[in-house]
């Protein structure tokens, strides 16, 4: 972790080694280009909100975790609702923790948007499946393993612009939990009226308690065998 703190200092281009971050998104068949860590100023436009490092962000409380401290992009991809957004990694490193992807409905243009207030929700979740929290039967596991994650978008969602924000958190360092999140701008069609209930908005940063079970856990230690990611349940539409 402190070789890629130190890095960008050096001029290094791309590291190889450690931490990840979303890079690019296939939707209706396009791939998207987002930023490649470290060179933003070398990328092309992209849907993604433009952010400067891989490095985790270790507190709930702290800005950087809503988009890794990314600002508005300039384009923004189409997606029918009920088709997927697939993010890409180039590179991913940790097998314990859950993914979590997220919606946040812009009240007008994307350009005045950024994902302030109560009003992000999650559409795509997966904990731990088994009963054993140190092992690799988690959800970031299997961005270790395939460098993606496919999302639908609820069928019923009301249109509109969206930021879609992916989160990985990882929790392979006892009670150190790490948050890894990007976000990019999605234009979501069809004829959907769905907006999810107030009990599945939240505010990020600050979604949960930084002491809340699913963020200050030790996977070594302890009985647990069960796992709640934070930020309570999918809210998918109305569509199970
Ligand atoms: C679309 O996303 C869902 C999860 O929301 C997943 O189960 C399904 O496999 C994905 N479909 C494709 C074609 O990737
Ligand atoms: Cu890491």
């Amino acid at each position: 972790m402190r070789f890629d703190i130190i890095a960008p200092a050096l001029g290094l281009v791309p590291l190889v080694a450690g931490h990840g971050a979303v890079t690019s998104y296939i939707i209706g068949g396009t791939n998207y280009p987002g930023y490649e860590g470290f060179a933003p100023s070398t990328s092309p436009k992209t849907i993604q909100f433009q952010w400067p490092d891989y490095n985790p962000t270790l507190t709930v409380d702290d800005p950087k975790i809503r988009c890794n401290g990314g600002t508005s992009a300039d384009l923004s991809a189409p997606v029918n609702a009920g088709e997927n957004v697939t993010a890409v990694w180039k590179q991913w490193t940790h097998e314990q923790g859950p993914v979590m992807v997220w919606l946040f409905k812009c009240p007008g243009d994307f350009s005045g948007c950024q994902g302030d207030g109560k009003g992000w929700f999650k559409i795509d979740q997966m904990g731990l499946w088994g009963d054993q929290l140190n092992s690799n039967n988690w959800g970031t596991a299997l961005v270790y393993k395939n460098l993606e994650w496919s999302s639908r978008i609820p069928k019923n969602l009301v249109p509109g612009n969206y930021l879609i924000r992916h989160e990985l958190l990882a929790l392979h360092q006892a009670n150190t939990p790490q948050f890894y999140a990007e976000c990019a701008q999605i234009v979501v069609s069809g004829s959907g009226t769905e907006a999810p209930p107030s009990d599945k908005l939240f505010s990020i940063p600050t979604y949960a308690p930084q002491d809340d079970p699913g963020i200050t856990v030790d996977i070594y230690q302890g009985t647990a065998t069960t796992y709640s990611p934070p930020g309570g349940d999918v809210w998918s539409g109305f569509e199970f």
